[in-house]
């Protein structure tokens, strides 16, 4: 019944937004939503669960008065590696403008998201930095639900994770950000050479989206 109720996909990244549309297929799904365009939203949260509940929150504001019944769904994710005392992790997107091996102390804090290239490049500099190849790594995804039912407020979290390798050549052309240097435990492409569906299927999304859709089930 709840496949009927609107879920907001608040969220700027192309790439993210087509993976959650496609395992949300289905329900009713509006991405890049007129209202949401130009809004900034600060991640100071520690976690990645704490900045998709701040992502979720402020998207859910912007819809305003009179949005009725529905839900905004945010996304806050990245690779953890263990090499790097689990960087990138929440502060995948902007890595190269982070990393201890691009900042000095009188950097500015910037706001806009680095390329996935500047990223991945950014950890594989620091992989050879530690003169290693590959590492053991976690992808994290965690999912805000900011919403409402019947006029009843709800906030719901969730989290999916996806052990694999790092790895410091990139190979494949699909996905987005950090798919081309990780390897999934017991395969040996990387997620930028899997088909969308072959990731959609073992993905930390997908895992942190499958409980997201039996919670909005069981309303
Ligand atoms: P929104 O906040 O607008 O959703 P964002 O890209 O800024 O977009 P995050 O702050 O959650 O989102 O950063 C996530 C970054 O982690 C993303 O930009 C990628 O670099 C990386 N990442 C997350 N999930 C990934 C995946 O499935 N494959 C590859 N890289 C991923």
């Amino acid at each position: 019944m709840q496949e009927k109720i609107k879920i907001w996909i608040g969220s700027s990244n192309a790439g993210k937004t087509q993976e959650i549309q496609q395992i949300f297929s289905g329900f009713d799904t509006i991405a890049n939503f007129e209202g949401f365009r130009g809004l900034e939203v600060e991640e100071n949260g520690e976690s990645f669960e704490e900045n998709a509940l701040i992502k979720a929150r402020a998207f859910y504001r912007a819809l305003g008065e009179g949005r009725g019944d529905g839900f905004v769904l945010a996304d806050d994710s990245g690779l953890c590696v263990g090499a790097l005392a689990g960087r990138p992790g929440i502060y995948s997107a902007r890595y190269a403008y982070l990393s201890p091996a691009n900042i000095s102390k009188d950097s500015p804090k910037p706001i806009q998201n680095a390329s996935d290239k500047e990223n991945i490049a950014c950890v594989i500099k620091e992989l050879h930095q530690k003169s290693i190849h590959s590492s053991a790594a976690t992808f994290v995804a965690a999912i805000a639900l900011v919403g409402c039912v019947k006029g009843k407020y709800i906030e719901k979290l969730t989290r999916g994770e996806l052990e694999g390798l790092v790895v410091d050549t990139p190979r494949g052309q699909n996905g987005f950000g950090y798919d081309g240097i990780f390897v999934p435990l017991g395969f040996e492409r990387t997620l930028g050479e899997m088909e969308a569906f072959e990731k959609n299927q073992i993905s930390h999304r997908r895992k942190a989206l499958q409980e997201a859709k039996l919670f909005l089930q069981s309303l």
